[in-house]
């Protein structure tokens, strides 16, 4: 009872160097991610994984609405940004980082499968339509706190950890394993401040081993 999972939050070749979409610095964020899953595997936590899995033609590619990449529109009656083609299904750059520590993650969920609906959140699509299967997965471990780093702070780490406790887990994040698209400059610090004032607790790695 009362068991602990790690989050790794869309840690895919796509958000990092050289990728389609990439995180300015998303690379630096496995280095932390091999170390969490060290100590999770030690205390014997789970170790999950969200992996954004569009098809080819997916919604929320720019391409099918010839839109520039990174500008607004709507995606079947929600809002949406329109992203660059990223993390298309069985393609490399949809693949976890090469470096990460991936052999010990009991399981990966996929989202953003549907064409019509985006998936930031690795526990919802961003309608609350329908769920990924993470949300029964971790009840049916007993797990009650999570802890949460990836990929990008300020749309898949910020929508899941929100959706995490209006759904009632303990969030820990640990801000160093994660960095941000930031379209513009403050929204990753906005979005860490969000998740801090919905409950989440915010942790460097270096002062969340000092509560180990
Ligand atoms: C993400 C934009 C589009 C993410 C996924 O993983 O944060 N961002 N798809
Ligand atoms: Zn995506």
């Amino acid at each position: 009872m009362n068991a602990r999972a790690l989050l790794l939050v869309d840690l895919q070749n796509d958000f990092c160097a050289g990728g389609a979409l990439a995180v300015p610095e998303g690379d630096s964020t496995v280095d932390v991610a091999n170390a969490l899953i060290h100590w999770c595997l030690v205390r014997g936590d789970a170790i999950v994984a969200s992996k954004d899995w569009h098809p080819a033609h997916h919604g929320s590619f720019a391409r099918q609405h010839h839109v520039k990449p990174f500008t607004q529109g709507q995606l079947d009656g929600l809002p949406q940004t329109f992203w660059p083609d990223h993390c298309v299904q069985n393609t490399e750059g949809a693949e976890l980082h090469p470096l990460l520590a991936d052999q010990f993650i009991d399981v990966v969920f996929p989202k953003g499968e549907a064409v019509n609906i985006d998936s930031y959140s690795a526990f919802f699509d961003n309608g609350h339509r329908q769920k990924t299967g993470l949300d029964e997965w971790l009840k049916a471990q007993k797990v009650s706190e999570l802890i949460v780093m990836g990929l990008a702070t300020d749309y898949c780490v910020k929508f899941t950890v929100l959706d995490a406790l209006k759904l009632g887990y303990e969030v820990n994040v640990i801000t160093d394993g994660c960095r941000g698209v930031n379209i513009t400059p403050q929204d990753s610090t906005q979005a860490f401040m969000e998740m801090a004032a919905e409950g989440a607790t915010l942790y460097t790695f270096a002062d969340w081993q000092e509560t180990q």
